[in-house]
């Protein structure tokens, strides 16, 4: 199998990649894998949902343990964290010893690192992955899937990652896949509830959330293209520079007040006024809107 290494590599495999876990995500992996010709032996822990890929030559293990024993890659695609710890204690340990266990289910980067710790001392090569992409779109280049942990795990697996997405490496420390996951994660439910915020004030005036979105969507969508000179001006780290819209001239009470007197909870909106009032208390009013990136970065 292309992108399984020779230390991995081994005649006595039933399968190239075992996929643990048939949710949305995990079903959308395998179907993947076999398109791509790779032989696949899938387990999930409810029966029943194997049947499409078991039609399309997968096969169904009737454990977890029989699934690890089949092939030198494992793929755990679960719930949380903790349905990987369920799912992998035990016996089944013992079982991925010499074997590349490849998770990307949803974690915090301290759980990434501790599933690599606990790897690590069972002689498991660990590759932690955390996908930026909704199911239909893994088996295209539209997707990114960001990875963290073992280099050489990433580089011998790079063809068969690469089936599922564009693949990005992001160092050996197992939490950092998850972390620029999260990270990214935050910026869109971010948006997701200034979104619904400004369609709750405008649902005072009768308009509906279908007629503010076709408005709201092209605004932001051009906004975005600020992010990089907000980029450049937080990397270069000096705020006076010219140009820039300054924190006096962000204030947003006048949005606190609007929703307010509409009768919308103004958190979000307020959320961010008192960073920026923050800021100007500090004496940085004249200084730039991407200052209030300190106020978050210190944790004040
Ligand atoms: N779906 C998406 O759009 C995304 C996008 C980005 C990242 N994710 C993450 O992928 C993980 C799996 O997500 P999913 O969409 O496949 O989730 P579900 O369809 O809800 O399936 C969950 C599977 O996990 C199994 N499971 C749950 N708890 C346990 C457990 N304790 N032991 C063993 N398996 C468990 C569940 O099995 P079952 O309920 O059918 O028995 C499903 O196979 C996730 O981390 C996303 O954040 C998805």
């Amino acid at each position: 199998m292309e992108g399984v290494s020779e230390t991995t590599r081994n005649s006595t495999h039933a399968t190239d990649v075992t996929v643990l876990g048939l949710g949305a995500m995990g079903s959308a992996l395998a179907s993947a894998l076999l398109d791509s010709g790779r032989s696949v032996t899938v387990w999930n822990r409810t029966p029943g949902r194997a049947a499409d890929l078991v039609d399309r030559g997968a096969s169904a293990a009737g454990s977890v343990r029989e699934a690890v024993q089949a092939s030198p890659v494992v793929i755990a695609c679960l719930l949380k964290h903790a349905s990987v710890e369920e799912t992998l204690s035990g016996p089944v340990a013992d079982e991925l010893r010499g074997r590349t266990l490849v998770n990307v289910t949803t974690t915090s980067p301290n759980e990434a690192r501790a599933l690599a710790a606990w790897a690590a001392e069972r002689g498991v090569d660990y590759l932690d992955g955390a996908i930026m992409a909704v199911p239909a779109m893994i088996g295209s280049r539209a997707g990114q899937i960001f990875y963290s942990g073992s280099r050489a795990a990433y580089d011998a697996l790079l063809p068969t990652l690469d089936v599922w997405a564009t693949s990005e490496f992001h160092g050996e420390d197992a939490g950092r896949a998850s972390l620029v996951d999260l990270a990214m994660l935050s910026g869109m439910y971010q948006m997701f509830t200034g979104f619904f915020h400004g369609a709750a004030m405008v649902s005072s005036m009768g308009m509906s959330a279908a007629d503010f979105a076709a408005r709201q969507a092209p605004f932001l969508a051009a906004m975005t293209e600020g992010l990089d000179g907000y980029a450049k001006v937080i990397d270069g780290g000096d705020y006076t520079v010219a140009g820039q819209q300054s924190l006096e001239f962000s204030d947003l009470s006048h949005i606190v007040r609007a929703s307010e007197e509409e009768g919308v909870d103004p958190s979000p909106i307020a959320a961010v006024q008192a960073l920026i009032s923050g800021q100007i208390a500090a004496g940085h009013g004249s200084e730039a809107l991407a200052r209030v990136y300190e106020s978050l970065r210190s944790g004040s």
